[in-house]
């Protein structure tokens, strides 16, 4: 095409795009242009991006009839999207040409942008992985659904009172969601409670009826999902609880009808609220009625896909794979099992080999506390008819045990999906792991550990089952859309290729790494992105902070394992030598912070109120002069980050070695050109082996050093004794020097640490210490330091979640890919 055919046709879909707009703002909004305001032109924007997706949508879900194609159903209990718009625009390819259409319409595409309300429906990690998955699989053209829930509130809005994090609901939905598309003719009941009977049926067979002591539907929302310039759109199928139709009658039947009402509030429950635990498991009952609910719901609409398509229940298997993103989804397992042996009168042996063969288990950590148990009673309530199959489905598994390991009881008690110590419950990492036919871990390590460590004797039975998928991020959203600088700057040099070849593409930018005029304009990029965040900082927070100054940034949730306080020590250990005039060696920093603290996580909290403390005062004292400026960023989510990401010069990544089991913010600095500091641990390894380790700051014990300190007793008492600026900094703490003179406030705090110190804060603290010098020193010297971050980004191709879905469908779904 001659570059005037090419302008042309981009003429037109400007136009096509305005109209379209217009359109929405008229037949969805009634409004007219002259009283719309943003929010309205957000919506007519959304709804026009959302248009051009649907013919996709369609087109795609009538691929999925195709018999021989096998589809993929991704459950998880978290998806978290971010805001949809952006990404829309650049998946679609019309994210200039609709830049222009509303400029022509006399408004700004960023500010219509921010007027997305971003669907939290996830905590951190695991939801936002789902999400880029999603992302890569409409890319690469793999038939896929992606199943969860619709929560009414997703995670929490943090906001800070006083230096404390105080949560406010989430409600994402006042204002409408253009992106979603109810259907209500899917929609499947769910039992909850009451009890089991059994009866023969006319051909003398055994049979289970479940009495439940309630019913709940659910009801199907769809958004839909694009794939990277390739006509492909995928679906994210949320579940939102109501009430059965027959709700009503019951409430004249009975005459009853305030206890009509109280049964539609319930069902409605289900689907309310996100748990904001990141990492812990609470042991809710609604909690367990919310996972029951959202796999029943998708396991029905799978058969109902499979009717759909022709085939036979025997067919379900090669018809459709399902991934468990963590045990929170692993309740299908039994489900499955129902539906096959209750609803489709399927043998015992048939079901549970058609079972096996359509899960793979997806672990997303070793922390014990993350790994859900359910109390034996509280399961009984919930779900009587699943708690039986699961019964059946152990003492089977456990004749297997006793069969292959005879006399080995104690082997036996370990592997049983029942904990028969204390108080009984059942063990879900247990049950997706035997139910499945694939399991793995998230990166080298940790797939390691998951072998040694907590599923040892599984492995030991089973060793061909397991593999590892290492984590990957989407280059679309986290860098295309979020670093358009950088992203132009790649693509002038080495095309566009990169942004669906991350993988092959990306090291071609090696070639750069020594040119200097490279080099300035890179430097250029970094430099524009960091004001951006200063000029951020300044209107949320209200604190000045100098772009020229090393932007280290550690946004994540606030975990102990994660370790935001080693880098609060740090801070008051450099705080502490210019008090001494004994900063010689200190390069100007900006220590950047975000995350929420799960509600009820008093430690994460008081961490939060810690750093804001040291803070307020560190960014006051006037001997300081700027030299060191510490921020708490509040509300970190998708959206912020956005702006964070870009802007980091330095990445820490410092969780205690064997704990992370992979991280994935990692991967999304690195990419767009921090350098990292960081220990031994998840990915953070691999990350290393990519860039090489003379561009990674690696410090701290590995994971058998922290298993060895543990095992032969650690005092962390004596650390703080022999560690004279350690003790310093602990004492500072304790002494009220960063809460005008408050001796109680940090009391908890520094008593965990210097009695029991889980995480190794102190063991690793004098490791750490040394390793920033080596960052300061290293960020002395610019030309050094950048070349170093454009080799980061050229070794980061295998970060892409391109080739994490990739490894799936070749290893795990046997399914092809684009
Ligand atoms: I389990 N993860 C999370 O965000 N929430 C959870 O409930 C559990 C795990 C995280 C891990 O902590 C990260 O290391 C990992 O990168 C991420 O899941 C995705 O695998």
């Amino acid at each position: 095409m001659t570059n005037t055919l090419v302008q042309n046709e981009s003429i037109n879909k400007v136009e096509e795009i305005k109209d379209s707009i217009l359109e929405h703002l008229c037949f969805n909004l009634g409004k007219s242009p002259r009283i719309a305001t943003l929010h309205d032109w957000y919506m007519a924007t959304a709804y026009a991006a959302r248009e051009r997706m649907m013919r996709n949508f369609v087109s795609y879900t009538e691929k999925m009839q195709n018999k021989k194609l096998k589809i993929v159903g991704y459950l998880s209990a978290e998806f978290l999207m971010g805001p949809h718009l952006g990404n829309a625009l650049i998946n679609l390819g019309i994210e200039n040409e609709t830049k222009k259409a509303v400029e022509q319409l006399g408004i700004n595409l960023n500010d219509v942008l921010e007027q997305e309300e971003e669907p939290g429906l996830g905590n951190g990690g695991l939801g936002r992985l789902a999400a880029c998955y999603l992302d890569s699989l409409a890319t690469l053209q793999v038939p896929s659904v992606g199943y969860g829930i619709r929560y009414e509130f997703g995670i929490f809005d943090q906001t800070i009172r006083d230096g404390w994090q105080v949560e406010v609901t989430d409600k994402w939905l006042r204002n409408g969601n253009p992106w979603e598309i109810v259907k209500p003719e899917l929609n499947y009941t769910v039992k909850l409670g009451g009890h089991t009977e059994s009866y023969t049926d006319d051909k003398g067979n055994y049979r289970v009826k479940w009495m439940a002591e309630s019913e709940i539907k659910g009801i199907a929302y769809d958004t839909p999902v694009p794939g990277y310039k390739n006509g492909v759109t995928g679906i994210l199928r949320l579940w939102k609880s109501e009430a059965v139709e027959s709700f009503d009658f019951h409430a004249f039947d009975k005459g009853d009808y305030y206890g009509a009402v109280h049964e539609k509030v319930f069902s409605e429950n289900i689907s309310k609220v996100l748990y904001p635990n990141d990492v812990s498991d609470e042991g809710k009952r609604l909690r367990l009625s919310q996972q029951y609910f959202f796999v029943s719901c998708s396991l029905q609409n799978a058969f109902h896909i499979l009717n759909l398509r022709g085939l036979s229940i025997e067919e379900f298997p090669e018809s459709m794979t399902f991934q468990l993103n963590d045990t929170h989804p692993s309740i299908a397992i039994a489900e499955l099992m129902r539906l096959l042996i209750d609803e489709h009168q399927v043998s015992w042996d048939k079901a549970w080999d058609m079972t096996k063969r359509t899960f793979a288990y997806t672990n997303h950590t070793l922390l014990p506390e993350a790994l859900e148990k359910w109390s034996l009673p509280l399961f009984a309530h919930v779900l009587p008819r699943p708690l039986e199959i699961i019964y059946e489905i152990n003492s089977r598994f456990l004749l297997t045990i006793r069969d292959k390991y005879p006399g080995d009881e104690d082997r036996v008690k370990r592997m049983s999906i029942i904990d028969e110590r204390g108080n009984k419950s059942v063990r879900m990492a247990h049950l997706a792991t035997i139910g499945s036919h694939a399991i793995n871990g998230v990166s080298a390590l940790h797939t390691k550990l998951l072998k040694q460590d907590v599923l040892h004797d599984f492995y030991e039975l089973e060793p061909e089952i397991f593999f590892n998928v290492t984590n990957g991020v989407t280059p679309r959203r986290w860098i295309k859309l979020y670093n358009p600088r950088l992203a132009s700057l790649v693509t002038t040099h080495i095309g566009e290729g990169w942004v669906n070849h991350l993988e092959t593409d990306l090291i071609k930018l090696e070639q750069y790494a020594n040119d200097a005029s490279f080099q300035q304009a890179w430097h250029d990029v970094k430099r524009q992105n960091k004001t951006d965040l200063a000029d951020l900082i300044q209107t949320v927070v209200g604190t000045k902070v100098n772009p020229d100054s090393l932007f280290d940034i550690q946004v994540k949730r606030i975990h102990e394992y994660k370790r935001q306080h080693l880098n609060v020590l740090y801070i008051a250990h450099l705080y502490n030598r210019i008090k001494q005039k004994r900063a010689e060696g200190i390069v100007p920093r900006t220590f950047i912070f975000g995350g929420k603290a799960a509600p009820g996580y008093f430690m994460a909290k008081l961490i939060i109120k810690l750093i804001n403390s040291v803070a307020e005062t560190v960014n006051n004292d006037p001997e300081v002069n700027g030299l060191i400026k510490v921020v708490f960023f509040p509300d970190f989510n998708v959206k912020n980050g956005a702006h964070v990401y870009k802007a980091a010069d330095l990445s820490e990544q410092i969780s205690t070695a064997g704990k992370e089991a992979s991280g994935t913010g990692n991967m999304k600095f690195a990419m767009n050109g921090a350098l990292t500091i960081g220990t031994f641990d998840g990915a953070n390894i691999e990350i290393m082996e990519c860039v090489g380790e003379e561009n990674f700051f690696l410090f701290g014990l590995h994971a058998a050093e922290v298993a060895e300190t543990k095992a032969n007793g650690y005092w962390p008492y004596d650390i703080y004794n022999n560690d004279q600026e350690l003790k310093q900094v602990i004492d500072m703490i304790q002494s009220g020097v960063f809460s005008h003179g408050d001796t109680n406030v940090f009391k908890p705090f520094v008593d965990s640490l210097l009695n029991v110190d889980p995480f190794l804060v102190f063991k690793d603290f004098r490791a750490y210490v040394e390793c920033q010098e080596k960052v300061s020193a290293a960020y002395a010297n610019q030309k050094v330091w950048t070349k170093m971050s454009i080799l980061n980004v050229a070794r980061m191709g295998m970060f892409s979640s391109d080739r994490s879905i990739k490894d799936y469908c070749e290893n795990i779904w046997k399914v092809a890919h684009g």
